[in-house]
């Protein structure tokens, strides 16, 4: 027997795309229904992004969400980058007047858990088999298995906030869709440690051994990430290991501050670029990392989710509360003007910054020289900058 649910908006996925959307929501007073195939201390436990864009931190606050990221998070005016020992700070809120944030994805999961929870929204957690169906039809629904029974959203929308490896995306028939990829021939290995941070603000640097960047959690809690081959194990790094790369990379100087402890997390992400088109199907709309995946260099993943979801919840609440579809409509097309260009900025950060093993000499020289020109260029310097702190949002 088959249960069924009604509601306005179903949406598949509750990383930070579908939570954000689903409170964005209820604030207009639209009703939603979230499900995961995950639960929710699995899904705060991910740890992934930890810089917040202005426009990122401005939709926080819209949600009602934004008062602990407000006492904890970590104003950044600027962050370093560092080629073969020379330094550059780009100075973000000289270049631009605007500042990130530095606070971690899952203390903005848990933020907008318990917003929900408090709010008693209805949640499906460790679900399988999703399937959205009728998504051309005016009454979509979404079936899927929990505990060994069958249940069936009937919604006048589906949200696809289900991530890379979602179900979303491949509900869209194979001669709409179109996919853009670009797989980068090397990973990241990140370690977490409860040390404070080497600096005061990020340094992203480029070494002939590879990619090293320092970031942060909070005055206590280190972030670093190193370049590493695809077919490296995390178990091949001990921590000893990493710190002896990493003050390699970051060069003696900088090295001289570094405070190296226990790790407490571990891991190895490959770094991709992709664009899925067009970010809807009938009544099905895609936001997050289930319609894109940056490189992490530019820390823009979070950020474009959040961008996407602003987009999509102003055309839902513009289509309940005044009855036109005008920002529906161009959904698609407005979110992925600004994806593309993200995409962009990432693919060129993560191109100066990385030591690609297939690169010719001239490409190497190609890297230092647009290093020099950055080192020297105020332009040049603001058009990273402005890329860095968040490009408006249409
Ligand atoms: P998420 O977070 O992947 O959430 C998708 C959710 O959908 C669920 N799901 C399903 N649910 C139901 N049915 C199915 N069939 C489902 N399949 C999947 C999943 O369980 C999950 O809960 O996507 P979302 O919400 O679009 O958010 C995107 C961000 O998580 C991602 O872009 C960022 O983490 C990327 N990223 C960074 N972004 C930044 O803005 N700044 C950064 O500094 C930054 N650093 C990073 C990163 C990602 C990293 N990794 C590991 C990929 C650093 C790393 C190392
Ligand atoms: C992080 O702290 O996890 C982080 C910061 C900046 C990036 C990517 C990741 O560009």
């Amino acid at each position: 027997m088959t249960q069924y649910i009604d509601t306005q908006v179903c949406i598949i996925g509750s990383g930070p795309a579908g939570l954000l959307l689903s409170q964005l929501l209820a604030n207009a007073g639209i009703d939603t229904v979230v499900l995961d195939r995950k639960d929710r201390a699995y899904i705060e436990g991910r740890i992934r992004a930890g810089v917040l864009e202005h426009g990122t931190v401005t939709a926080l606050e819209e949600a009602g969400v934004a008062d602990r990221l407000h006492r904890e998070g970590l104003l950044h005016d600027g962050f370093d980058l560092a080629f073969d020992g020379d330094r550059h700070r780009i100075d973000l809120a000289a270049l631009t007047g605007k500042t990130v944030t530095v606070y971690g994805q899952t203390e903005v999961t848990k933020d907008l858990f318990d917003r929900r929870f408090a709010e008693a929204q209805p949640f499906y957690f460790n679900v399988e088999d999703v399937r959205p169906t009728d998504l051309t039809s005016d009454r979509p629904v979404v079936r899927f298995r929990q505990d060994g029974k069958d249940v069936a959203v009937r919604c006048d929308y589906v949200a696809g906030c289900d991530g890379f490896h979602g179900v979303s995306r491949q509900a869209i028939p194979g001669d709409v869709l179109r996919t853009f990829e670009r797989v980068y021939p090397f990973g990241w290995l990140g370690i977490m440690v409860e040390r404070p941070p080497v600096s005061h603000e990020l340094i992203y640097a480029n070494h002939a051994r590879g990619f090293a960047l320092a970031s942060m959690r909070s005055k206590t809690r280190s972030r670093y990430y190193l370049q590493c081959s695809l077919d490296d194990d995390v178990a091949d790094w001990s921590d000893d290991r990493f710190w002896d790369e990493l003050r390699l990379r970051l060069g003696p100087d900088t090295a001289a501050h570094l405070q190296t402890g226990p790790s407490f997390e571990k891991s190895i992400a490959p770094l991709r670029s992709f664009v899925a088109e067009p970010m809807r199907y009938g009544n099905l709309f895609l936001a997050g990392d289930a319609a894109h995946i940056v490189p992490p260099t530019g820390a823009k993943g979070l950020n474009l989710a959040v961008a996407d979801v602003r987009l999509l919840s102003r055309a839902l609440i513009e289509h309940y509360r005044d009855g036109t579809d005008h920002h529906l409509e161009h959904y698609s097309e407005t979110a992925l003007r600004r994806v593309w260009k993200v995409e962009r900025f990432s693919w060129q950060l993560s191109t100066l910054m990385h030591h690609f093993p297939e690169n010719s000499p001239f490409e190497a020289r190609m890297q230092r020289a647009e290093f020099d020109y950055l080192s020297s260029s105020e332009a040049a310097s603001r058009a990273i900058a402005e890329n860095y702190v968040g490009l408006p949002l249409d």
